[in-house]
């Protein structure tokens, strides 16, 4: 049955059928909260906007562009250096952003000399990169900039650049999702096909919905490499451009996160043929299911049992030190979407944990299927909380730890609650064999820091002094 939170006077009746607790026996599909719906005015929501689900999440990972944001600097700004998302391009991408730097006198009459100039100069300035992301952004498609028509202009008039222009700004859409969904979109039509990879193996996959968080995707492509299995492009961790261009000529699309990046997977599958096998890249268990169904798809069974057997030898052991010491803690996790459903099992059968609460920013209907058949009875579930509920849910629950990002983090903080950073993470990687021991050991430290018991501190007490009950 849906669930009325909040009990103080602040209560918004709207946002009671986004919230959800799985009973015994329900049939869970008649109870979805609502989804991917726009936040309701007046509640704290921790969404990110439509501009940034494009630029933050996906562009902004390749490790050879240039990342150009049309409108106002802050645009750049907030979404620059705020993930960490490594490469093997000695770190390009997390270096630099560049903007138009739009002011007043651009928003009244037009933006697009400054963008052409911007495009120039940042060409100058990088002598060896030839290729460029561009970003509308709120400013700039409110006065109808057209940043297509400059790329091309000056496409044509530097001959050896390549320009891709993502147009979503930060209204397109409710939520960051948006932003995916256009990028996926966008790249499909103009750019999937116009290059050729080189092929080196008999095997050769997409990997897609992974972005190289603390390392994730540099983890991955080990396995591949080991079964002899060649990845054309890896959308987008670790990425090149380029490499995006040839996605058409893989055998099979590998997809992780479904929510960011299932469209492209259509998408191939529609235009090229190519399947789509779904896995789950987090987990102890999980992995050893990936490698398989990948194993199973091209005949490489036997390889995906090496590799399993070699990765299990290694980190069995410390799995089931952490096991012991994090059995029956409760937890949250308070991210995205996806890692509701990649995590929930994972840490229940590989570590013994109970996960009690789940909320998500901004997950689609699909992902919510996917989070409750995988959840507990009992267990709490919200789609696009806000700070008020949180604290509620933290009531209710007292967990022994929150996987969250830093905004809610650092309420959790103010709490004495241990919490670990479930989007950018603490100390990465947390995909493969060694993420998830990297993963059960930050969560270990965190929930046996001595601090904690300094800080020990009744809920209850702390939430109300906060929200002034
Ligand atoms: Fe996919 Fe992601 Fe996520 Fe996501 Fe995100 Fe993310 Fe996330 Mo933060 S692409 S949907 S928009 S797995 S940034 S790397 S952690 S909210 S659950």
């Amino acid at each position: 049955m849906p669930l009325k939170l909040l009990k103080c006077d602040v209560t918004i009746p709207e946002r009671e059928r986004h919230v959800y607790i799985k009973e015994p026996g329900e049939d869970t599909t008649q109870y979805l909260p609502i989804s991917n719906a726009a936040t309701i005015p007046g509640t704290l929501s921790e969404r990110g906007c439509s501009y940034c689900g494009a630029k933050l999440v996906i562009g902004g990972v390749l490790k050879d562009t240039i990342q150009m944001i049309h409108g106002p600097v802050g645009c750049a700004y907030d979404t620059w250096h705020t993930k960490r998302y490594p490469s093997d391009n000695d770190n390009f991408q997390l270096k630099y952003v560049w903007s138009t730097n739009l002011k007043e006198k651009h928003i009244i009459f037009g933006g697009e000399k400054q963008l052409k100039q911007s495009i120039i100069e940042a060409f100058q300035e990088m002598p060896d990169i030839k290729r460029m992301f561009i970003y509308t952004t709120c400013a700039t498609a409110l006065i109808g900039d057209d940043p297509k028509a400059v790329a091309k202009a000056v496409e044509k008039e530097l001959g050896d650049v390549d320009i891709f222009v993502v147009e979503c700004p930060g209204f397109a859409g409710v939520s960051q999702s948006k932003g995916h969904h256009v990028l996926n979109m966008g790249w499909i039509n103009e750019k999937v096909g116009t290059l050729e990879p080189t092929i080196t193996s008999p095997y050769t996959i997409n990997f897609i919905g992974d972005y190289n968080i603390q390392g994730d995707s540099q983890v991955l492509e080990k396995y591949f490499h080991k079964m002899g299995i060649q990845i054309i492009a890896h959308f987008t961790g670790n990425a090149s451009y380029d490499d995006l261009r040839g996605m058409h000529r893989a055998q099979l699309n590998v997809v992780n996160c479904a929510r960011s990046a299932g469209y492209i997977a259509n998408e191939l599958k529609k235009r090229y043929g190519i399947p789509r096998l779904d896995i789950d890249s987090w987990g102890f268990e999980y992995c050893q299911d990936a490698l398989r169904k990948v194993g199973a798809f091209f005949g490489l069974e036997d390889k995906a049992e090496e590799v399993i057997a070699e990765e299990v030898a290694k980190y069995q052991e410390q799995m089931d030190w952490y096991r012991a010491r994090l059995k029956g803690k409760k937890v949250c996790i308070w991210t995205g979407g996806p890692r509701l459903w990649h995590w929930t099992k994972a840490l229940e059968d590989d570590l013994g944990m109970t996960v009690v609460a789940m909320s998500s920013k901004f997950g689609h209907q699909e992902d919510f299927e996917k989070v409750i058949a995988r959840g507990n009875e009992g267990t709490i579930y919200i789609d696009d909380a806000n700070e008020l509920e949180f604290f509620e849910v933290l009531e209710m629950v007292k967990p022994d730890l929150v996987l969250t990002g830093p905004r809610v983090g650092d309420l959790v903080k103010k709490l004495h609650l241990p919490y670990i950073n479930g989007h950018a993470y603490h100390n990465g990687p947390y995909m493969g064999f060694e993420g998830s021991v990297n993963m059960a050991r930050d969560m270990y430290n965190a929930i046996y820091s001595p601090l904690m018991k300094l800080a020990a501190i009744d809920v209850r007490e702390k939430a109300a002094l906060e929200v002034g009950v």
